[in-house]
Formats: C-alpha cells, sequence, structure tokens
C-alpha cells in the first residue's frame, strides 16, 4: 500500500514537473538580517549518521581505508551489496534529548545533522523512496523519524537546526555518474528525473519537521550537477523556507576544500572551509564556517581513534572566531545511536571553557591587531561606545609582558576572565606603540587564558612600528 502511495506521489510530482515549492510568497529577508542568528552562534556541532555506521569502516572481513561515511565508494560496494544494511538499522539507543543536551553541555547553538549522504539512504521517513528510515527495523511498524525527535528536541532547548543533505546520490537509479563497478544499466538514467526527486525530498525535509534554520548541501561537484541546477535548487529552499540560511555548496562556486565562493554569480549564503581554518578573515559581510572532525572521519568508524586534544579543538573555535568565521565540529555517531565517548569528554569539556570564556566568543567579530605570536583576539563593541578587545593567550609570556602591538586606543581596564582572586592581571598601559599588559603568576587555563582588555572607543589600529 505505502509503496502504492509514493509511486502516486512521486509519479504526481514528475507529471507537475519541479515541485512547485509550497508558494510562501514571502521574499526573503536580507542576508544580513537572516544570517545575524549564525554570525553570534559561532559554534555548532556537525553529526554524521546513517547507515554507513553500521560497518563501521570495515567491509566483509577488511579494514576499509578512508572516512567511514565513504564505505560504500572506498570498498567498492554495489548498490544492490549496500542497501540491505537498511534491514540491519536499528539505533535502540538513539535518544534525542540526551544529543540536545550534548550540544547545550558544549555550548553548541545549532547543529547539522545528515538527511542524506552520499549513498542515498534518507534518514528521515520519505514518502518518494522506500529506501528510508521507515523501511528500517527503527522506523517500521510505528512512526518513529529521527528528524522529527531531533527537531523537537531542539526547539525546547532553543538550539537551532540544521539538515545536510548530499547531492550526489550512489544508490538513486537516476543519478549520474555512476562508480565503473555499479553494474546498473546507465542509459535509463534520467538526470531530470533525479533532481526532481532531490527537489522533492528537499521539500519534504524543510516542510515536514517545522521551521528549519539551515541546509547544508554537499557533493555538488561533479559536473553532472551545473550551475543552473545550484541556482534553481537555492531558489526552492528559500521559496520553500524563505528564513533559512543554505551553504555555498548548493551551487558551483567552492573552491575546493578551501570553502569559500569565487566571483561571479554564484549562490550561497556562506563558505564552507573544511578541516582547516583559513590563514586569514574575509571581513565584515563575508559569512563562512569550517567544518571539521574531532578524530579522522565524519562517519563513525570503530578503530579510528585519532582524537584531536580538547586543547586543540577550543584553540580551532578561537581560531575561526578570531577571524569572523563559525565552527562545525563533528560527531560520528555509532549504529546503536550512542555518540562515542571520546567526542563526548571533549564537547563536555569545551563547554565548561566556555561557561567561564563564552563572552570571547559568542557574539564576537574578528580581531582588530593581525597576527599575534602568543595567541589571538576577538572583539566587541561594548553598549557605552568602548570596545572589548578579547585577548586568548596560548603561550604565557614568560617576562610577564603581554603585548598587543598597533592598537593605540587609551586602555580603559584590563581582567582576566575567570575568578582572579590571585590578581594574575596586574594593569595595562597604552605605549604608543601598543598596549601592553602586566602580569603576574601563570596562565590560569591549560587551553586559553582569556584577558578582557576595554578600550576607549571604537578600536585604532596602526601597523606595529618596529
Ligand atoms: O564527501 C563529503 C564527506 O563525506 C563529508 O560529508 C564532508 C563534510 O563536509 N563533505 C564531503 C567532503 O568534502
Amino acid at each position: 500500500m505505502r509503496c502504492l502511495l509514493f509511486t502516486a506521489l512521486f509519479l504526481a510530482t514528475l507529471l507537475a514537473g519541479f515541485p512547485g515549492a509550497a508558494d510562501t510568497s514571502a521574499a526573503p529577508p536580507p542576508l544580513d538580517k537572516r544570517i545575524a542568528w549564525w554570525d553570534e552562534a559561532r559554534f555548532g556541532m556537525f553529526i554524521h549518521w546513517g547507515l554507513y555506521a553500521i560497518p563501521a569502516g570495515e567491509w566483509e572481513g577488511r579494514e576499509i581505508h578512508g572516512i567511514g561515511e565513504w564505505i560504500m565508494r572506498n570498498a567498492q560496494i554495489k548498490p544492490r551489496d549496500y542497501r540491505p544494511l537498511a534491514e540491519r538499522f536499528n539505533p535502540t539507543r538513539f535518544d534525542a534529548e540526551a544529543w540536545v543536551k550534548l550540544m547545550k553541555q558544549a555550548g553548541c547553538k545549532y547543529f547539522v545533522i545528515t538527511t542524506k549522504h552520499h549513498d542515498g539512504f534518507a534518514l528521515f521517513r520519505s514518502a518518494v523512496s522506500d529506501y528510508d528510515i521507515a523501511n528500517t527495523p527503527f522506523g517500521k511498524d510505528n512512526d518513529r523519524d529521527i528528524m522529527r525527535e531531533l527537531a523537537d528536541a531542539a526547539r525546547k532547548e532553543g538550539i537551532r537546526i540544521g539538515w545536510y543533505h548530499s547531492i550526489m546520490d550512489w544508490q538513486h537509479p537516476d543519478y549520474l555518474p555512476r562508480h565503473e563497478w555499479d553494474d546498473r544499466p546507465a542509459e535509463t538514467a534520467d538526470f531530470d528525473r533525479f533532481r526532481k526527486y532531490l527537489h522533492a525530498q528537499v521539500q519534504e525535509i524543510l516542510t515536514n519537521y517545522g521551521e528549519i534554520d539551515i541546509i547544508w548541501f554537499d557533493g555538488e561537484w561533479e559536473a553532472t550537477w551545473t550551475h543552473e541546477h545550484g541556482v534553481a535548487l537555492y531558489d526552492h529552499c528559500q521559496k520553500l523556507a524563505p528564513n533559512i540560511l543554505i551553504n555555498n555548496r548548493v551551487d558551483k562556486g567552492r573552491k575546493g576544500m578551501q570553502g569559500m565562493t569565487k566571483q561571479g554569480e554564484f549562490r550561497g549564503d556562506f563558505g564552507t572551509p573544511e578541516q582547516e581554518v583559513p590563514e586569514h578573515g574575509f571581513g565584515e559581510g563575508v559569512y563562512w564556517e569550517s567544518c571539521m572532525t574531532m578524530n579522522g572521519t565524519w562517519g563513525y568508524k570503530a578503530k579510528d581513534h585519532n582524537w584531536k586534544s580538547t586543547t586543540t579543538l577550543i584553540r580551532h573555535l578561537i581560531d575561526t572566531a578570531s577571524k569572523g568565521g563559525n565552527y562545525l565540529l563533528n560527531v560520528g555517531p555509532t549504529a546503536e545511536g550512542l555518540i562515542p565517548r571520546p567526542s563526548v569528554e571533549r564537547l563536555q569539556a569545551m563547554g565548561k571553557w566556555l561557561e567561564v570564556n563564552g563572552e570571547a566568543v559568542y557574539g564576537t567579530k574578528a580581531g582588530v591587531v593581525g597576527k599575534l605570536g602568543w595567541g589571538r583576539s576577538t572583539t566587541k563593541a561594548l553598549d557605552d561606545g568602548n570596545t572589548a578587545v578579547y585577548l586568548h593567550v596560548f603561550d604565557w609570556p614568560a617576562d610577564g609582558r603581554l603585548v598587543v602591538p598597533g592598537l593605540t586606543n587609551e586602555v580603559v581596564g584590563v581582567s582576566g576572565l575567570h575568578l582572579d582572586r590571585m590578581r594574575r592581571v596586574a594593569g595595562a598601559r597604552q605605549t604608543g606603540k601598543g598596549v601592553e599588559i602586566a602580569l603576574n603568576g601563570e596562565a590560569w587555563d591549560e587551553h586559553a587564558s582569556v584577558i578582557r582588555l576595554v578600550v576607549k572607543g571604537e578600536p585604532k589600529t596602526e601597523q606595529a612600528k618596529p
């Protein structure tokens, strides 16, 4: 019966041409208005979860190299041999409220989860596909839906909601190009029919779960996906959800892993550097987010224990904020639905650091004093017209003098962002070449000790004199 229903729905979609977006007729607000919350948020959680968590990096007894969610490609698995994984997907320990609780503990303000990765499996209930969560032990004979449970839990806690959705699809019969070992007939493939399917599923994930804040496309790099396709998909999303943020991987303008959008009419509200923090920021009004793994894989791999330290993760967060960008840090849950313990520990430690130092990250703008040998800086305009310059000290100066070269403002005040019973920040003075801060004793935080320097008016800098 369900099969008939989705066939009818799918045919109706085809006949109607591209799914007529639910015409909201509301014009989208300008980008700077839509993205204001995101530009303040600075820190989100990426979640790569799907059938690939079942093999977890192994196939037919062999360990498979590469990132876990690419196992279908890296192990050269045919679609017909991969698809039965859906009959084993039963994350009995998945608890959306527990995941959202961890996001809060970590200090994440939004999350982005894979609704469909390149393997084509829909982690949501889809009326246009039977390769979806409804056809798994988890979703059969009930109406459980991972996207709904996560969206409901996140809204209760004020966490913003993002869907990752792959354009590239290694399962759908109409997607081209195919893997060379995929022996299905390619002659019958119809890429336009695939695009209608893609638009139909995007319509499902943007209209079935309440207001969604971000859609994060990926897998746009193959030649079959064109700039015209990207423009049509961007417009489709904006019609369905006028306030939504759409990354630059919807179109063809992304400059590789460096992630920013090249000149031209390419669509996308923010750039997406991957596994790197750009050398510098891009100035006011250019929005970007660095996405990174915590170990060596996005999707869960049982044997990847190559975890980055908490200090590294906190300093990545600071580095992106110091350049005016966001940090999207990934977790890869297991097939049971658990976020790996090492990820949980690191996220909770990051949240502890943010409990004390969050004001130096959230709602800040890029640092104004250029590259600092001892750490990074972020800035925040204060209500009284003065400016807080936050100094994130990685390397505590042995001589007790912290110099902020080139900052020429009058000093209003200085303090450590922690319970400074020891008065380790003794004072600050304008030297004419910059601000010098006198420090007593040792650093108070192993990850980054943050000093709040308040200067008069808007920051004034000049090239630090030699
Ligand atoms: O191929 C994907 C990969 O699996 C992962 O989803 C990352 C995350 O941004 N994006 C692509 C690689 O650039």
